[in-house]
């Protein structure tokens, strides 16, 4: 089962996803006033299941997506992958020692990521930092937690992040990854109980530009230094989220130092369980 938030003539709405079309779920006669009050539901499924929908199916191809939010915080975890971890090292001497440690310690590194309105959705915009010369997408899945801290569903990630300011001095980290549309969310979330066994979930980058393909890298869950429960319960120490909460949980795919990402890029996130997020990059206000 898989769920959207989607703009039609109508306004905002959340709807679910089936194989060829989308149906609008009519959300108030199930008693839920938001996508988020809805991810908190008990019995999350079987609720969505139920819920009436509105009118006429969508084509998939006629749908505006927006990113699967509404009321959640963005929040991240990072150097979860040796690829990550080794990557910083490269780009910041002075901080190589802080990735390093990070990596094994028992606390994660977690941050925050993004608002709502700083996630753009399938087909939307992100951008690279008007004052950034060296820039990349990281391609993670990401979590949905209800206000209780469950992972109810998982979408795609974009933690898009401006290397040259964070390895600068990693106390620019907060400037290197949040910013007008700096994170990449969507096209939908799936619920858990529908995503395969999380060792088989394969992640894929491909990076367009013009007619050309000048990146692509892939990695899997399997890959991963962290378990997503760990992630979630240190998040969730001293933490109340009374909207639930989305958790990024970090790349393993880094292009190499002489890769940066330039406006007009088309950059498409693959996760098996969920699809494809595609993004166009712009630079600048
Ligand atoms: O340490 C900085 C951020 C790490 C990150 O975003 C990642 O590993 O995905
Ligand atoms: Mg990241």
């Amino acid at each position: 089962m898989k769920l959207a938030r989607i703009r039609t003539a109508a306004g905002i709405c959340v709807a679910r996803v089936e194989e060829q079309f989308v149906q609008v779920l009519d959300l108030s006669s199930a008693g839920f006033a938001s996508l988020s009050e809805l991810l908190s539901a008990s019995n999350l499924p079987e609720v969505v299941k139920s819920i009436a929908s509105i009118g006429d199916p969508l084509a998939m191809d006629s749908v505006n997506w927006l990113p699967p939010i509404d009321n959640q915080e963005v929040w991240a975890a990072g150097v979860t992958y040796k690829r990550s971890q080794t990557a910083r090292m490269e780009e910041s001497e002075a901080a190589a020692s802080c990735y390093d440690r990070v990596y094994t310690a028992a606390r994660p590194e977690l941050f925050y990521k993004a608002t709502p309105s700083r996630c753009s959705g399938q087909g939307g915009l992100l951008r690279i930092r008007s004052d950034a010369t060296w820039n990349v997408p990281e391609p993670e899945l990401a979590l949905v937690l209800s206000r209780d801290a469950k992972i109810v569903g998982y979408t795609i990630g974009n933690d898009m992040s401006s290397r040259d300011i964070e390895g600068d001095n990693p106390l620019y980290l907060p400037q290197a990854k949040v910013y007008n549309q700096c994170c990449g969310l969507g096209p939908w979330i799936t619920l858990a109980d529908a995503m395969p066994e999380r060792s088989t979930i394969g992640i894929r980058l491909a990076i367009h530009r013009g007619s050309q393909q000048v990146f692509s890298g892939k990695t899997s869950i399997a890959e991963m230094a962290r378990e997503f429960e760990d992630l979630v319960q240190w998040l969730f120490r001293d933490n109340d989220f009374p909207y639930g909460a989305f958790m990024l949980t970090g790349t393993g795919v880094v292009p190499d130092s002489d890769f940066t990402l330039q406006a007009g890029d088309l950059v498409s996130i693959e996760i098996d369980g969920i699809g494809t997020l595609t993004n166009t990059i712009v630079q600048g206000k």
